[in-house]
């Protein structure tokens, strides 16, 4: 199998950076974003700040009235966060980077996965030309400014595209995968918090490498199976994950023919309860749940017709279903004339918890 080029796109000081982009007077000033209790003034913690406030020591995390502190004296503009305007903002940067992937996954507000093995051919080299295109179209077209990791699976572009910032790109090789994870604190790795880092340092355990070294029986008799094995293939840069579009990608459908052509809603509905059950079935064996339902209408004239409706939060359930494809065939009936011949039933924008591995990081995924 080839071996696959993964980037990691990560989005400089995104939400300082979206005040500079619609106020760039902020620029050279140190620009602090955050999230105001409203207890007293400045009760609170920082969201983010630009690169100019953190050379003071601002950071996200840390109290808006520390960040105060660090700052008096210069310049600096704080603000409060606002979410819609970075959705807004980050939708426009998404659907773009969209364009130049053959997969494409976002994970947060500021982050994508871009699988470009297809477009580079498998090669390096051009995966870095490829990058530095993107970057030069999005901060052309955008305006904004990211770090890119490139790597053969998810969990190296990601470590890569920390290792520089901001405006970074970093490429790392299959064979360069050992050397390039070995010397870095096991922390850089998704799923390793105080607590498990604290408990790697008892054994020895300092650096990643020192973590692919160490015995993988007595991982698993310490931290248990599932862990034991997921630490001691991410320290080796194994990681076999997909790039996948969240939702909308996969639907499930299910399609049959009538007992006979009609337009009576009951016969329908027996037929589509049957298709029901079949698809309910699906979704709990892959422990999924869906936002969208639909109905597909093949007509006597063998036209096809859908109608859809999205859910405000996900369903997993039968009587989610029933209720929404009654509501659409009710309304589809009063909408069409024909009788039908065939009728469906699809479901699509998946939530979901699949593998055991992907559990696992969804899990572990920091924001
Ligand atoms: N964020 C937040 N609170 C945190 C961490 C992050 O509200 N404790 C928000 C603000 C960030 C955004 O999420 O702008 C993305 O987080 P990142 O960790 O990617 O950090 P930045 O994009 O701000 O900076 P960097 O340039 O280091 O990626
Ligand atoms: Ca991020
Ligand atoms: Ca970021």
């Amino acid at each position: 199998m080839q071996a696959r080029v993964i980037m990691l796109v990560d989005l400089d000081y995104f939400f300082a950076q979206c005040e500079e982009l619609r106020n760039p007077a902020l620029k050279d000033k140190p620009v602090v974003v955050g999230v105001y209790s409203g207890r007293t003034e400045d009760s609170g913690a920082v969201s983010t700040a630009n690169y100019v406030a953190r050379k003071y020591g601002v950071k996200s995390g840390i109290p808006l009235y520390l960040a105060k502190k660090r700052l008096e004296g210069t310049e600096a503009v704080f603000l409060p966060v606002d979410d819609e305007f970075y959705e807004h903002i980050s939708d426009k940067i998404m659907h773009a980077l969209r364009g130049y992937a053959d997969a494409f996954e976002q994970v947060g507000i500021d982050e994508a996965y871009l699988d470009v093995t297809q477009k580079v051919q498998g090669s390096f080299e051009a995966a870095k030309a490829l990058a530095q295109k993107i970057k030069g179209e999005v901060k052309n077209q955008l305006n904004i400014t990211f770090s890119v990791g490139v790597g053969p699976n998810k969990l190296v572009s990601k470590i890569a595209s920390d290792s520089q910032k901001p405006n970074g790109l970093t490429i790392v090789k299959p064979e360069e995968v050992k050397r390039f994870l070995s010397p870095l604190p096991v922390n850089r790795l998704i799923g390793v918090g105080r607590k498990t880092s604290a408990k790697m340092g008892e054994l020895g355990i300092k650096t990643i490498g020192d973590l692919a070294r160490y015995d993988v029986q007595r991982l698993v008799e310490i931290l248990g199976r599932t862990l034991g094995v997921y630490f001691h293939n991410a320290a080796n840069g194994v990681d076999n994950q997909l790039v996948q579009e969240a939702g909308e990608a996969e639907s499930i459908s299910r399609i049959s023919t009538l007992k006979e052509n009609t337009r009576d809603l009951a016969l329908i509905l027996e037929k589509t309860d049957q298709l029901i059950e079949d698809i309910h079935k699906e979704v709990v064996q892959r422990d999924i749940s869906f936002r969208q339902i639909g109905i597909i209408a093949i007509m006597t004239d063998l036209s096809v017709r859908s109608r859809s409706q999205m859910l405000e939060t996900p369903a997993r359930y039968v009587d989610a279903l029933r209720k929404t494809v009654r509501e659409l065939f009710e309304k589809f009936l009063g909408e069409s004339e024909l009788e039908i011949r065939r009728v469906g039933v699809k479901i699509s924008n998946f939530a979901k918890e699949e593998a055991e591995q992907q559990q696992l990081t969804s899990f572990f995924q920091k924001t």
